[in-house]
């Protein structure tokens, strides 16, 4: 499917209209007619018939055989399940459990995502809030008979808990709102609070996932002064996330050095690319704002590189997880580890559940920590997260499709991402 959809964008965006509407159709009927639709030629595309790509017309006149319909819905279908098995660990964290289990013995740890974000009613986020809570006493009770596996465990600075926990905060609440900032923030705090409390109590490292833009500030100020707070300044097993992609993050380690220098206790940062690209460049433009992301692959690529910089020289004030596929950025992180004479256990290497999966073993066998994300919910609160799954993976600048699928030589792979402003260009 993935090859399918990086053939042509126009196939690419039929099918992912496609994917986005299918958890919600129920009868053969609506899903064969959504099907028609999104194979057929648009009307608002002017070309004619023979310039629609070939496969999605091939695709069109097999729907209109009989027979074949069925056959041809009932495999999309599949398909799409299957591909959303790919990228999700399971339903519930009992079927999850003993795959987690299993990828500790293997030395691989993991951070557990409940999948959902951007809720529409209170109802729905005093769900989602529920199940954090249900989720983390559980596993940080099951998790004290856990026997303590190293690398992953360990770091020079002290344990490292085996239950990870990663949130977006816009669970949690249906009116987050960065224009009601401080109204945000303190329905956000009163939330988030009792379930730091529930996490320290039960040896559980929580992460705040960054979304969107807009929700930066907001996510960053409500993580302040939650690990400033009394009751929880001495917690080192918090972490926020920065994205290397946008113009902002240099500024944003820069202040949260500052914190932790003003906090006294170390916390994480998992420096990521970011996973909203198409989604910030395409509001701003609708916007006519200035993007706040690099629109240049190779400068996010470099600026990730500066970030490692900062961050890895900051340790042991803040601890580095370096979550990126990208081969050339972790062993970028690597070698500049090696060169500070840092221990290798004093930071970690984070990827998503069902992606680069030889880099995880690779990593392993080097002695790295290594943690894998793991969503684990239902197909259509997840869907979301599937979308930004597989723009990645079929982005012509990923590096995962030149990697995995393009059979790019490994010089190629490893090489400098000089940013643009060197070559003259920006
Ligand atoms: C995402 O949800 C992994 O947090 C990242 O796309």
């Amino acid at each position: 499917m993935i090859e399918l959809a990086t053939s042509d964008p126009r196939v690419k965006t039929q099918l992912f209209r496609f994917v986005d509407v299918l958890p919600v159709l129920g009868s053969f009927e609506q899903k064969k007619a959504h099907l028609l639709e999104y194979v057929s030629r648009p009307q608002e595309d002017d070309s004619h018939d023979a310039a629609w790509p070939w496969s999605l017309r091939a695709l069109s006149r097999l729907l209109k055989l009989k027979g074949a319909d069925r056959l041809l819905v009932r495999l999309s279908d599949f398909q799409v399940k299957q591909m959303g098995k790919n990228f999700i660990l399971g339903e519930n964290l009992e079927n999850a459990l003993p795959k987690l289990l299993k990828k500790r013995a293997q030395k691989i740890g993991f951070t557990l995502d409940i999948l959902g974000e951007g809720v529409f009613s209170e109802e729905e986020a005093a769900k989602y809030l529920d199940r954090y809570t249900n989720l983390i006493q559980e596993l940080g009770k099951k998790s004290k008979n856990w026997i303590r596996i190293s690398p992953i465990d360990d770091s020079p600075i002290g344990p490292v808990p085996p239950v990870n926990i990663s949130i977006k905060v816009s669970a949690l609440d249906c009116r987050m709102d960065p224009l009601a900032f401080e109204d945000s923030l303190t329905r956000l705090e009163k939330r988030l609070e009792p379930l730091l409390a529930i996490a320290v109590r039960n040896n559980v490292f929580i992460n705040f996932d960054m979304e969107q833009f807009a929700m930066k500030d907001l996510t960053r100020e409500l993580f302040k002064r939650l690990i400033l707070k009394p009751e929880f300044r001495n917690y080192r097993h918090v972490g926020i996330v920065v994205q290397a992609y946008l113009r902002s993050a240099r500024s944003d380690i820069e202040n949260w050095i500052d914190v932790a220098h003003k906090r006294g206790t170390p916390f994480t940062i998992r420096l990521v690319k970011g996973a909203y690209w198409d989604y910030e460049t395409i509001i701003s433009a609708q916007n006519g704002w200035e993007a706040p992301v690099f629109l240049k692959k190779s400068d996010s690529d470099s600026n990730f590189e500066a970030c490692t910089r900062i961050l890895l020289e900051a340790f042991p004030e803040i601890e580095i997880a370096v979550g990126s596929h990208n081969l050339r950025s972790i062993a970028y992180a690597l070698a500049y580890a090696e060169a500070l004479q840092l221990p290798t256990n004093s930071f970690e290497v984070q990827m998503l559940y069902g992606m680069a999966d030889p880099f995880k073993e690779g990593l392993v066998k080097k002695g790295i920590r290594i943690r894998e994300y793991d969503p684990i919910g239902e197909m259509l609160p997840g869907l979301s997260y599937l979308v930004r799954r597989l723009l990645e993976n079929t982005s012509n600048d990923s590096f995962l499709k030149q990697s995995f699928m393009d059979n790019t030589g490994i010089h190629e792979l490893l090489k400098n991402p000089s940013p643009s402003w060197q070559r003259g260009e920006e």
